[in-house]
């Protein structure tokens, strides 16, 4: 297992001035997107040129964050390759081959595949630790407004607006001290949580048209295949948080979605989050991926859907009996 650096060796690296590139998971998330961004103006401020990269394409709303940019790698080479918010080199997604490339990884998720130089804080967000990364530069009063904004966006959403159990006084005391630097915080929620797409409507519909349930209504899964996408005119960043909407259903203690990969047809993206006290991670991890106790992700290979079925179904069904038997 590599071992992890502490934060004064991260704030070391930080501060050598390289041409960066910054790497975001797949299916880009604002904790990720936020992440990358503020680290960008902290390399910016220190001298160092960064650019910001992912393997999919983020949602037009979060312009707020990346300042509308593109985010597709271009396939220039730089001096060095930071991931931020990323648990496995498969979470880099289409950019999985930059992985052997990357000198240095800021992450906070507990269940991880290591793959670099590591600094991690099982903090709520991988954003506070870019916010104590900044402190720990002595450059948190120079930094300007937006990348108050970027953490804010990263802090919030993976939170769930400050809603989930992983919110400690920690993450409202940093949350505290954001909201001081005058952004507005009201805006951002709005955007991750309350705007939504026609196209994210509709998503919404076909979710809740074509959820299965199991386990007597304890466990909900939502299947999104390519036909399903095309003949819908939904795309990915559509159903990108599409399992939090079987999760918000009253008795669903596991919700999962399986989004059928759109550059690949025998892969299944799986998303898994759990209403009770069930690590969804570590099946996920028997399934080769990772994340939070409560929220977590794997890829599925599979000739179809059904098959694709019948891999996850029997695991979680067993995690959820083993909940009910304690
Ligand atoms: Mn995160």
């Amino acid at each position: 297992m590599i071992k992890s650096i502490t934060l004064c060796e991260l704030a070391e690296l930080i501060r050598e001035t390289k041409d960066t590139l910054i790497l975001c998971h797949k299916n880009p998330d604002p904790d990720t997107l936020g992440s990358a961004f503020a680290l960008k103006h902290i390399l910016n401020h220190l001298g160092s040129k960064a650019d910001v990269a992912c393997a999919d394409e983020t949602q037009k709303k979060f312009s707020f964050i990346t300042g509308g940019s593109s985010l597709e790698y271009t396939g220039k080479e730089y001096e060095r390759y930071i991931a931020v918010d990323v648990a496995s080199p498969g979470q880099l997604g289409d950019l999985s081959y930059l992985s052997d490339k990357v000198d240095l990884t800021i992450d906070h998720h507990a269940m991880c595949t290591r793959f670099s130089k590591y600094y991690e804080n099982f903090r709520a967000s991988c954003a506070e630790n870019i916010y104590l990364l900044a402190c720990e530069l002595g450059i948190l009063d120079t930094l300007p407004i937006n990348f108050y904004e970027c953490l804010y966006a990263g802090m919030s959403a993976d939170t769930g607006g400050f809603r989930f159990s992983n919110v400690t006084p920690d993450t409202m005391s940093l949350a505290s001290l954001v909201i001081a630097r005058g952004i507005d915080h009201a805006e951002i929620n709005r955007v991750i949580f309350d705007a939504k797409s026609m196209e994210e409507i509709k998503a919404q519909k076909l979710t809740y048209e074509n959820m299965e349930l199991y386990c007597d209504g304890k466990l909900c899964l939502i299947v999104f295949t390519n036909e399903m996408k095309a003949s819908n005119g939904i795309s990915d960043a559509d159903i990108g948080d599409i399992v939090n909407s079987v999760r918000g259903i009253d008795g669903v203690l596991i919700a999962l979605s399986l989004k059928q990969s759109s550059k690949d047809e025998t892969k299944y993206s799986l998303s898994s989050r759990a209403n009770a006290d069930i690590d969804v991670s570590s099946v996920c991890a028997m399934l080769g991926g990772g994340g939070h106790k409560r929220a977590a992700g794997a890829t599925i290979v599979a000739s179809n859907e059904n098959e694709a079925r019948a891999q996850i179904i029997p695991l979680f069904t067993k995690a959820l009996e083993d909940y009910k038997n304690e």
